[in-house]
């Protein structure tokens, strides 16, 4: 196996720009070394996909689309990040996708899916973050696309976005497992509830532990799915540890507990791809929340401390 970096500079699904520089703070903060040390074969997708500036969009595709900015922007990249996701995996390969916000997620989704489709394998996905992502353009309050990707790849919104790539649902939500999530939007919260995703609030944490509350999200896996996609967002961690973040939500995870769940999904053996995404370095200290995602992604392979 060998992990496949697949940078998305992307930050046109968010209102904070500065996600786009994500991939080269990941890269800055010792991403190679990290996989090096652990005896992980890498390497890169070269040439890059490549993201328009800003200046060089057409200004009819920033107009949003029923609600939706920047949608065609974000199609094109996605577009080609789900062809890369799939034929990674369809080369036994494991594709790391560095974002960008969150609104990647639709190619990694995307790719994975078609990829496990053909192989019959039931996808589970693991969403690390603060948010949902469950908006559609009719509960939105932002517009913001890095708000709807998890409930589009669950076949809900409208069809640019639930029909991407391979013209239907790409998870059933029953697969979906959220952790760290503390700031739903009251129509994202509804719809949640209505498709029958699971979710692993602050609340549970705080009742159960850390220990219990992984032990049954990883049960939920292995009773249900045979291979799991993690989206992780970084701003699932509190911010007193991650401040380098878009919006700042606190009462998160702290550092330990996420790197806990890692090690947690790496002993699963399920995990096939992966997404870090919304490292924000404008707003981060010394780099440290890069580095951060760095030692979660480490966990994640399979490294330990001891
Ligand atoms: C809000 C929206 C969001 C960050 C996702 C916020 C979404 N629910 N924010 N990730 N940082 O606009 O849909
Ligand atoms: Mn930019
Ligand atoms: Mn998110
Ligand atoms: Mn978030």
């Amino acid at each position: 196996m060998k992990v496949r970096i697949i940078e998305m500079p992307l930050d046109y699904g968010a209102s904070r720009r500065g996600a786009d520089m994500g991939p080269s703070a990941i890269r800055l903060a010792g991403l190679r070394d990290k996989l090096n040390s652990l005896g992980i074969d890498s390497d890169d997708l070269y040439p890059p996909i490549a993201i328009p500036p800003q200046e060089y969009i057409d200004p009819a595709s920033e107009l949003p689309v029923d609600g939706a900015k920047h949608l065609g922007p974000i199609l094109d990249a996605c577009g080609e990040l789900a062809q890369n996701v799939e034929s990674v995996l369809k080369a036994g390969d494991f594709p790391l996708i560095l974002g960008g916000d969150h609104s990647i997620a639709l190619g990694s989704l995307a790719g994975a899916a078609s990829a496990h489709a053909e192989t019959g394998k039931r996808i589970g996905v693991l969403w690390v973050d603060a948010h949902g992502d469950f908006n559609t353009t009719q509960t939105t309050p932002s517009g913001n696309i890095h708000g709807m990707i998890l409930a589009a790849s669950c076949g809900f919104g409208i069809p640019e976005l639930t029909g991407f790539y391979t013209g239907k649902r790409k998870v059933d939500p029953a697969n979906v497992c959220y952790i760290g999530v503390r700031d739903l939007d009251r129509g994202e919260r509804a719809l949640m509830k209505e498709a029958g995703v699971t979710v692993w609030s602050m609340s549970d944490i705080d009742r159960n532990g850390i220990s219990k509350t992984v032990a049954e999200i990883t049960r939920h896996f292995r009773e249900n799915v045979d291979t799991v996609h993690v989206s992780f967002d970084i701003d699932a961690i509190d911010p007193r540890f991650a401040p380098g973040v878009g919006i700042e939500v606190p009462g998160g995870l702290t550092y330990r507990e996420v790197l806990f769940l890692m090690e947690e999904m790496a002993n699963t053996g399920m995990v096939s791809s992966a997404d870090m995404v919304e490292v924000n370095p404008v707003h981060d200290i010394r780099n440290s929340t890069a580095k951060m995602a760095v030692n979660l992604i480490g966990r994640l392979l399979g490294e330990t401390v001891f």
